[in-house]
């Protein structure tokens, strides 16, 4: 293995999940931006919002009543996007696969995280963290398990920038009778990866990045968060299970409180860059859950972060990146440089008097 060596011309890198590649232009990060400026994020200041659909007692759109939960709280979302007993259908007008559709069943949920509406993961406890993954664990286990669901997506989008509808600590879960786009292409790659290497992909990769010391962020002593080689967003992360293993439910107790005090020191780090509350859109990709063993399977999130270079300035996929490729500016060692070097302690707990 060559000493590696980021060249700061322009170049373009290979994501090994996705089979796809992104363009590097180090040189353009200080261009000019007299563009559009975000609002800066601002965090609800009360505990309890009498107008939120999701806080303890509370009602919904549609009439149904939160109950005065104390930790955690599931529900059936009101506007779900799949719903269980659609009738099967395929078809294809054209015969040719030009016109084709096909039916698609599913549930989708919402998790509230906790029942105060001023806190995040970031401001959460390990232990209250600890029982949100256990319910992830649970709930991928209970909808993997209903018929017609073969893929489970847990998923968490913050802030108003992501399209966020409720700053209250929540999450979705999305699950399908088919394997969605983005983990069947890591499905995929991951399959020809051990059928060629004898070896899991995110297992090596892993290896290799602990080894090379430039991209990772941190770690503890179950899991590891990096920014990888091939990372789109500006401070993109990756967070990968040491022990190969394929999902969330899986985990054993001691594992599941590590996951969550990664979560808490990534999430602080993050609201630490530019001392707003940080928006992100954050899923696992793990198992299908349709009955099949799947040792090609890594256990991992992915963290995707709007912004670029303030609370203010994001990064837009548009025009090249919408027509031809993704790309970036500040390089993926920059980034984990930059985040690595941030303090573990929430900048509102360092405010404090
Ligand atoms: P966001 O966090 O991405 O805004 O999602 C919140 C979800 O909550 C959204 O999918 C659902 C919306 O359909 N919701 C309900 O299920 N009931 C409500 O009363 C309002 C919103
Ligand atoms: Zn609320």
């Amino acid at each position: 293995m060559k000493p590696e060596n980021p060249p700061e011309e322009p170049h373009r890198r290979f994501n090994p999940l996705t089979r796809e590649w992104v363009l590097v232009s180090p040189h353009r990060s200080q261009r000019p931006w007299l563009g559009h400026l975000e609002a800066a994020a601002v965090s609800p200041a009360l505990p309890y919002d009498p107008g939120c659909y999701l806080c303890p007692g509370n009602e919904r759109a549609g009439g149904a009543r939160n109950p005065r939960y104390e930790t955690t709280f599931v529900f059936t979302n009101d506007f779900a996007a799949l719903r269980p007993d659609v009738q099967a259908m395929r078809q294809d007008e054209s015969g040719r696969g030009l016109l084709l559709s096909e039916s698609e069943a599913g549930t989708c949920r919402v998790v509230c995280f906790a029942p105060r509406h001023d806190l995040t993961l970031a401001r959460m406890t390990v232990p209250e963290i600890t029982g949100v993954v256990d319910v992830w664990a649970q709930q991928y286990h209970e909808i993997g398990s209903l018929p017609n669901v073969n893929y489970v997506q847990i998923f968490e989008n913050r802030g108003e920038i992501m399209g966020c509808s409720n700053p209250h600590p929540h999450g979705q879960i999305w699950a399908n009778q088919t394997i969605p786009n983005e983990p069947r292409k890591e499905q995929e790659s991951q399959q020809a990866y051990l059928e060629k290497n004898r070896s899991c992909l995110l297992c090596d990769y892993l290896q290799l990045e602990a080894k090379i010391g430039t991209r990772m962020v941190l770690d503890n002593a179950h899991f590891a968060a990096l920014v990888p080689f091939w990372a789109v967003w500006p401070f993109e992360v990756l967070l990968l299970a040491r022990r190969h293993t394929g999902d969330i439910a899986s985990l054993d107790p001691v594992e599941r409180s590590s996951l969550a005090d990664i979560f808490k020191q990534l999430t602080t780090r993050y609201d630490n860059l530019f001392e707003i509350s940080f928006p992100y859109s954050m899923g696992f990709h793990q198992s299908p859950t349709d009955g099949e063993a799947h040792p090609e399977w890594h256990f991992h999130a992915h963290f995707y972060p709007p912004l670029l270079r303030s609370a203010t300035i994001r990064k837009f996929m548009v025009g090249y990146e919408m027509l031809a490729s993704p790309q970036r500016d500040i390089t993926p060692e920059v980034a984990a440089a930059t985040l690595r070097n941030l303090s573990g302690t929430h900048y509102a707990e360092l405010k404090l008097p």
